[in-house]
């Protein structure tokens, strides 16, 4: 694993960048963080990096002040959410493209030799994610393009920028398509969050409550595989340190209907079986989604190692234990 380099990390205050930013300090590496959000909204604190900064890296002069003697950049950042945002977000997801253009040009003028950038399975085409349980996709599923409007458009073409510096400037680039990485210090309300942790947090405030319903968006038939972070974070270094340059998923195939994830939930908190009240009405998104995993397992001989009840299990308790804490006031884990 990558030791004792200097590494930027945008995005570092959001919830993929910050587990990023803790393994590669117990690693022995020297951190430079940025994030838009002021220092008292990033969702974890660390005492040992050697520069924060809260700046807007869509502005070119902001990424040539943090790209300097630097060996490797990771670009976690993007104006991202759940279904919830994304959906009603379109141009604000969009302007992201603004980050990764700007912050590869810096790279080009100081020299960097090596870039990761976090792509989405939102980039892969929708005709292709039209029934609940489907054949997870293939790193080529993304062409002819058709991705999610919006989100998807900004990271598929953010990926082939990536790819023309490689080509023309030779850069490094590494791609990763995640697939709904869920986990401890993640966003879990305000309209950002993703289904495991909005689900999670229906669930624990019914117990609180001793409500016996939760809205669910959709008819819940819907599918999706859900990663969990630890298994996200080893995948990316892997995928950093190899030779592959080209879009890989960093997913789960254990693929599950909302409905089955919901009662995964329910079985954690041991709460009695809740009715649910399907929102036809709210965002959806694909019908069916999951992730194939054999480019993975032949490039960087690994594949995620958690299952979904166990990381849900985990998500639980933090999301529990934030819940008892915050009650109902707005924690930092409401903005992205
Ligand atoms: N967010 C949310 N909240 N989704 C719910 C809820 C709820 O309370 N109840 C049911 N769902 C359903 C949504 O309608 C959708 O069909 C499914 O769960 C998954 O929603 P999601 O977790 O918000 O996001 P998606 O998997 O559709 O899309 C996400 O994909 C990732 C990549 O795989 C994107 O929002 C991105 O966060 C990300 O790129």
């Amino acid at each position: 694993m990558i030791k004792n380099k200097k590494i930027l990390v945008v995005g570092a205050g959001g919830f993929i960048g910050g587990h990023l930013v803790k393994r590669l300090l117990e690693n022995n590496n020297i951190i430079v963080a940025v994030d838009i959000k002021p220092k008292e909204y990033w969702f974890q604190d660390y005492d040992n990096v050697k520069n924060h900064y809260s700046t807007d890296m869509k502005e070119i002069n902001n990424c040539r002040k943090v790209t300097k003697d630097i060996d490797y950049v990771f670009n976690m950042a993007c104006n991202m959410g759940g279904m919830g945002f994304i959906e009603n977000n379109k141009a604000e997801c969009m302007q992201s493209v603004l980050i990764n253009t700007n912050l590869l040009i810096a790279c080009k003028e100081d020299g960097i030799k090596k870039y990761f950038f976090s792509s989405s399975a939102c980039a892969y085409n929708k005709t292709k994610q039209q029934s609940t349980f489907i054949d997870g996709l293939k790193e080529k599923d993304a062409y002819p393009a058709d991705p999610e409007d919006g989100y998807g458009w900004e990271k598929l073409f953010s990926e082939r920028m990536c790819r023309h510096f490689r080509e023309d400037f030779g850069i490094e680039t590494r791609i990763a398509r995640y697939h709904n990485i869920y986990g401890p210090f993640g966003t879990y309300d305000g309209g950002r969050e993703k289904a495991p942790a909005a689900l999670c947090r229906k669930i624990i405030k019914a117990k609180k409550t001793n409500e016996n319903k939760i809205e669910v968006w959709g008819d819940g038939q819907q599918t999706r595989s859900f990663l969990y972070i630890d298994d996200c974070i080893e995948g990316t270094l892997r995928l950093f340190e190899s030779d592959y340059s080209e879009p890989v998923n960093i997913g789960s195939d254990e693929q599950v209907s909302i409905n089955q994830m919901i009662d995964m939930i329910e079985d954690i908190s041991e709460i009695k079986k809740l009715s649910r009240d399907y929102q036809l009405h709210m965002p959806k998104g694909v019908r069916g989604r999951s992730s194939n995993n054999d480019l993975v397992k032949n490039v960087l001989n690994w594949s995620f190692k958690i299952k979904l009840k166990d990381g849900l299990e985990k998500t639980y308790n933090w999301i529990n234990n934030e819940m008892n804490k915050h009650g109902s006031n707005i924690s930092r884990f409401t903005k992205s």
